[in-house]
């Protein structure tokens, strides 16, 4: 499933899954910031640090209907979240809708990407479910930076 959400997001679209029941499930997508009101998004590799990300509202994206629990980065789960507005689309401040922020252990998702080399850009996949159980999925870019 992870793999298949992962293809979804990659190919930025909006898809609907039959299950089968035969109803119809929805993978929306959700517009992720990694380090919000930084562009590009350097990744240092060897952080023992927080990796912050948001998950940014808007006028059809109520975030408040994310489950943080659910939401993972990588597979990897936070270990911290809150309600605020910290960042717009497009690299912009605070645009007046609430985003979820959500705090990651740099290692943990480091951990995850196996092997990469410095100046890598490297697309991180976020996935989770609303309240309601409508799975999401987004992503963004990072830049490694690896000092040996
Ligand atoms: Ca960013
Ligand atoms: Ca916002």
């Amino acid at each position: 499933m992870m793999r298949l959400l992962k293809l979804i997001v990659a190919l930025g679209l909006v898809v609907a899954l039959l299950i089968p029941a035969g109803m119809a499930l929805s993978v929306v997508l959700a517009d992720v910031d990694i380090k919000p009101m930084s562009c590009p998004n350097p990744l240092n590799v060897n952080s023992k640090g927080v990796l912050p990300v948001a998950i940014l509202g808007g006028e059809l994206w109520d975030v408040t209907e994310v489950n943080p629990a659910t939401v993972e980065l990588e597979g990897v789960a936070p270990w911290g979240w809150a309600l605020e507005d910290v960042a717009g689309p497009g690299c912009s401040g605070p645009d007046g809708y609430l985003d979820l922020t959500l705090k990651f252990k740099t290692q943990e998702i480091v951990d995850e990407l196996g092997g990469v080399n410095d100046g890598d850009a490297v697309f991180l996949y976020l996935t989770g479910n609303l309240f309601g159980g409508a799975p999401f999925g987004g992503s963004d870019e990072v830049w490694i930076i690896k000092k040996t």
